[in-house]
């Protein structure tokens, strides 16, 4: 074992998700040595601890692992639980945590950032509950990062990733396991694969899964097509690739383009799903139809009895802030509690933890359950299957349904990206500082009622998380929400998303960029968005 000495390394603070930077920064002499020990420092203790340790596959896993296996025996660790090649899709790690009972993981991945040499990498560090660490710990990794004189080692060979076994590296023991068995069983416990089965070996139900050659190809291949049944070839771009292929690993309209090609094509398919870089988001498409994922936590809420795993209803839900209130009409209905959370799976947990919370989501792709403590890509694409086999309706009549029940709130969220930090910044304190001004006013039809910054109080252990997005509430219950970016590796991302209620069931199906124009005017008007930004129109919308 050796003891290697260090200095701290400037900005090591962990974003919305693990610390993300290039690659070029990440592989800097000491860089990812230095934020490791600071997870373990900040840890405390890790003798006789078990960890979890994979990635999302991008350029840099293998050799990032190699590193972490021979820093985690030296600090200690007596067991390390590696999934074969380096792989581990974040929902998985999370599953393996929870069912060994590991002490925490790491996860390496900068989910739907790009990869390759001049692209993005990232680590995250999961706690025993399986989730995301809480901003009290990363907050003690940024303070340790901040602190660190030197970091342990042991001085060992590589040991052999892509072969299950065994190997001691120091003290410690480090098993080699099949990234997807555990996760596969799991799946299999919730959703009643039966009727999927039969659902997909009905020749008129077609499928397609983006694995967008990232982590989520060999986990839908195995379930998909070895399990259920679906046809080979169902999952496409399956192999996971360093550099994903060259693509942008987002599962959105824009960067899904092959899957949104074959659904709309002369003989489009039943059902298509995608995922991301490390497979916890989802996209999930019907013919012809593009369901918003604010709308997709809503109808798996409303028809939770349906399947398996939650046939006996559900404690509660959550959604993020940003998040539109679909869901929220749902839990009334259902007369459960829903919460309103920071965006950033890492405030999900607690509420789990807790047994407030059984479904929860995020407008950006994310779904998941308490089954683990991430959100989960394909868990979500085996709810839907698992509703529409049991319903025996599309997934775009089922979403009309939910609509015409409920009404629609239609969502939409832009994105201007590598923006100049200083006009972000100066664009966001200028609408801070303006928020008490606002009320009453009236702006394209919208009347304000109140606008603030979210602040949330964690209703478990009371901890404050403030600065957390811009809202501009009006009195017809339409919303704009700003907020910065907190995974982006270069410049300011800014976000602003939109929603807004119709009832009226002669206007549920507009398009929803026409529905939100006036919002979108008004948000402008507020808050300079064009003059900021330099920007005439987002980069993405989705
Ligand atoms: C984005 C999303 C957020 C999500 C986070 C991590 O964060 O908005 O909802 O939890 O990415 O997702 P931000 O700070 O850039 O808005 V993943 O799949 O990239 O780990
Ligand atoms: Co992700």
């Amino acid at each position: 074992m050796k003891t290697i000495s260090t200095q701290p390394i400037a900005g090591q603070k962990p974003g919305t998700s693990g610390l993300r930077k290039k690659v070029a920064e990440f592989t800097q002499p000491g860089y990812l040595e230095n934020f490791v020990q600071s997870i373990f420092n900040a840890i405390g203790d890790c003798s006789g601890r078990t960890l979890v340790i994979g990635g999302d596959g991008r350029y840099y896993n293998r050799q990032a692992v190699q590193i972490i296996v021979r820093m985690a025996a030296a600090n200690g660790f007596s067991r390390l639980l590696v999934g074969r090649g380096g792989l581990l899709s974040t929902p998985a790690a999370s599953c393996v945590i929870r069912k060994y009972g590991a002490d925490g993981g790491i996860v390496l991945s900068a989910s739907h950032n790009p990869g390759g040499p001049d692209e993005d990498f990232g680590v995250k560090f999961n706690g025993p509950n399986g989730g995301p660490a809480t901003e009290t710990v990363t907050d003690a990794i940024y303070r340790a990062s901040g602190e660190i004189d030197c970091y342990l080692i042991e001085e060992t060979a590589d040991i052999e990733l892509d072969e299950p076994g065994e190997h001691r590296v120091g003290g410690c023991r480090v098993e080699i396991i099949d990234p997807v068995a555990d996760y596969a069983e799991l799946m299999t416990t919730l959703f009643d694969f039966e009727a999927i089965g039969q659902l997909l070996a009905n020749s008129p139900f077609t499928l397609c899964f983006d694995a967008m050659h990232a982590v989520t190809g060999p986990y839908a291949v195995e379930i998909l097509e070895r399990r259920l049944g679906a046809p080979e070839g169902t999952v496409i771009n399956a192999e996971p690739l360093e550099d994903f292929g060259g693509g942008h690993p987002d599962p959105n309209l824009a960067h899904a383009a092959e899957l949104v090609r074959r659904m709309n094509s002369d003989d489009p398919l039943a059902f298509g799903a995608a995922s991301d870089g490390d497979g916890d988001r989802n996209m999930i498409l019907g013919t012809g139809f593009f369901i918003n994922p604010c709308d997709s936590l809503a109808v798996l809420t409303d028809n939770a009895e349906l399947v398996p795993g939650y046939r006996d209803g559900l404690a509660g839900v959550a959604r993020s802030m940003p998040t539109s209130p679909a869901v929220d009409r749902v839990a009334e209905a259902l007369g459960i509690s829903c919460y309103q959370t920071p965006t950033g799976w890492k405030f999900f947990g607690n509420l789990m933890d807790a047994g407030r919370i059984t479904l929860c989501g995020e407008e950006s792709f994310g779904t998941g359950s308490s089954h683990v403590r991430e959100k989960d890509g394909l868990w979500a694409v085996l709810f839907w299957l698992n509703i529409i086999a049991v319903r025996k309706q599309s997934a775009r009549a089922i979403v009309r349904e939910h609509w015409q029940r409920y009404g629609r709130d239609y969502f939409s969220r832009h994105d201007y990206e590598n923006l100049n930090s200083e006009g972000a910044t100066a664009l966001i304190q200028g609408l801070r500082d303006n928020l008490s001004t606002l009320r009453g006013r009236e702006i394209e039809g919208h009347k304000v009622a109140y606008a603030d910054e979210f602040a949330y109080t964690d209703p478990v252990d009371n901890s404050v998380s403030r600065g957390q997005g811009l809202r501009i509430l009006f009195e017809d219950g339409a919303r704009v929400v700003l907020r910065l970016s907190g995974t982006g590796t270069s410049g300011a991302t800014l976000r602003v998303y939109y929603d807004r209620y119709e009832r009226d069931p002669a206007l549920l199906e507009l398009d929803a960029q026409k529905a939100l124009a006036s919002l979108i005017i008004a948000a402008d008007t507020l808050a300079g968005i064009r003059q900021h930004t330099g920007r005439e129109s987002p980069d993405v919308i989705t």
